[in-house]
């Protein structure tokens, strides 16, 4: 057993006892009330499940295992040399075991990660075997579906287990899962965009660097980037699209691969991570409209209008949970007043900042006005060169790995049951009424 799998299950296998007195003894207790436009609105009203590893406050912003990402600056002190960003290692280790890692658990974590990093062979058959053009999400969720016959879970179920131990095998596949998404990624990138030339991982670097090298990206402040980028896109509490389906498909039982290609055909939905892709293209258009690299405010309120008056959304802005600034957002803003103050796209993007929110306030019905994490990310990247839009998706989808695989494994270690909420049809619910 490595020493991970040991503490979590020192740490997670006890709480089973304690959520059973916990519910025994306030199982009835009510905790909300939920309305006819609760149901309608898609449930975003409604508490209705449980996530250990993050809480999303609306004012402000998640909180991984009770830390807010400016604390986090401070907490976790995990930096390669060098470096200013903490590794993602650390905020996995901080949500799978639910307190702060030392150097020496996050080495050990970034060693586990390189032992288990060897992606089978046929993986990249099968995304060898897809049309250059299919989207990048495309391509992740198939190369995940296709590491599926790798599950360990799946091959302990059908041998028979007890399902006191189901947490043990999934911690597995959890494990090898993100391990080998990097290299996934990476392999889809340079099939996709750099003429199939691809760049063998480096195991002396961390998860997050080894990424950026993978790529094709070896300056450092991009492994920072990936180190910033790979920490804050990791979790934003359960019920997210994302989130939500990880736990969804894995209460059926399904091995933490089928459950994770489910997330991420969520994930790349405009309204959620693809948003990242959206708003690239959507500055660009702009830009290419006018023929600027810095359109005036005056021109972006313009284009701003004519976007909503073409009945489609302004992408990156907006919220299902958040009510303000997402601190997310912030934290990239940082990291490019560091590293990139004078770059075109980055300043249209903190003129948009300044644009947006009162024109879409003026609309009366946007809850949220202010920018999400998407807002800001895509034009850090093209700062670097990495311009393919389409694949910005695929990043928040290895970094999205890190929450809801540390979710999946409390999933089963709590022995969670099978969700299934009930639905009804309108004719019933009017008759109800
Ligand atoms: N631009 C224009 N209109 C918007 C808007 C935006 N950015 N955000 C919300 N609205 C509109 C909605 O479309 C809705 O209009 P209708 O009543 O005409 O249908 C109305 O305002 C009320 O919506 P809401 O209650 O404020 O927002 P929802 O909770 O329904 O939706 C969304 C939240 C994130 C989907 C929404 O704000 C949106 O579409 N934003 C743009 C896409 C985006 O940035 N998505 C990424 C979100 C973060 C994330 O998950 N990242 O991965």
């Amino acid at each position: 057993m490595d020493s991970l799998k040991n503490k979590f299950a020192e740490k997670a296998l006890p709480e089973v006892v304690k959520i059973k007195q916990f519910a025994k003894a306030h199982g009835d207790k009510v905790i909300g009330t939920y309305t006819i436009d609760d149901i309608y609105g898609g449930m975003k009203g409604i508490t209705g499940l449980v996530t250990e590893t993050s809480l999303l406050d609306s004012n402000e912003g998640i909180r991984f295992r009770g830390y807010s990402i400016p604390e986090l600056r401070e907490k976790l002190q995990h930096f390669v040399e060098g470096g200013s960003e903490p590794v993602p290692e650390a905020i996995f280790y901080l949500m799978l075991m639910g307190e702060l890692p030392s150097n020496e658990d996050v080495q050990n974590l970034t060693n586990n990660w390189a032992r288990r990093a060897i992606v089978p062979r046929h993986v990249f058959n099968v995304l060898d075997a897809l049309p250059r053009a299919t989207h990048p999400m495309t391509q992740f969720t198939i190369a995940i579906m296709a590491m599926q016959t790798e599950s360990v879970f799946a091959a302990s179920y059908r041998k028979g287990i007890n399902k006191k131990d189901y947490w043990d095998p999934t911690y597995e596949d959890v494990m090898n899962l993100i391990a080998r998404l990097p290299r996934v990624a990476a392999y889809i990138y340079r099939r996709t965009y750099k003429n199939d030339e691809h760049i063998e991982p480096d195991p002396k670097l961390d998860w997050a660097g080894n990424f950026g090298h993978m790529l094709g990206y070896d300056e450092p402040d991009f492994a920072e980037l990936m180190r910033l980028y790979m920490t804050i896109h990791s979790d934003h509490e359960g019920g997210n699209v994302s989130a939500h389906t990880t736990h969804l498909v894995g209460s059926a039982l399904s091995d933490p691969y089928l459950a994770f290609a489910a997330a991420m055909n969520g994930l790349a939905g405009p309204l959620h991570g693809l948003a990242n892709q959206e708003v690239i293209r959507w500055l660009q258009g702009m830009c290419e409209s006018l023929n600027t690299k810095r359109p005036t405010k005056e021109q972006i309120a313009q284009y701003v209008k004519d976007t909503l008056a073409q009945g489609q959304v302004v992408p990156g802005y907006g919220h299902a949970v958040l009510r303000k600034t997402d601190p997310r957002f912030v934290s990239q803003m940082g990291f490019a007043k560091k590293h990139m103050p004078d770059d075109d796209m980055v300043n249209t993007v903190w003129n948009v900042y300044e644009v947006v929110p009162p024109i879409l306030e003026s609309l009366g019905k946007v809850k949220n006005p202010w920018p999400n994490v998407d807002a800001h990310s895509g034009a850090l990247l093209q700062h670097y060169g990495m311009v393919e839009e389409d694949f910005y998706t695929v990043m928040f989808g290895v970094s999205r790995s890190l929450g809801v695989m540390a979710s999946l494994c409390w999933d089963r270690a709590l022995s969670l049951p099978l969700e299934r909420p009930k639905s009804i049809t309108t004719e019933a619910l009017m008759k109800m009424i």
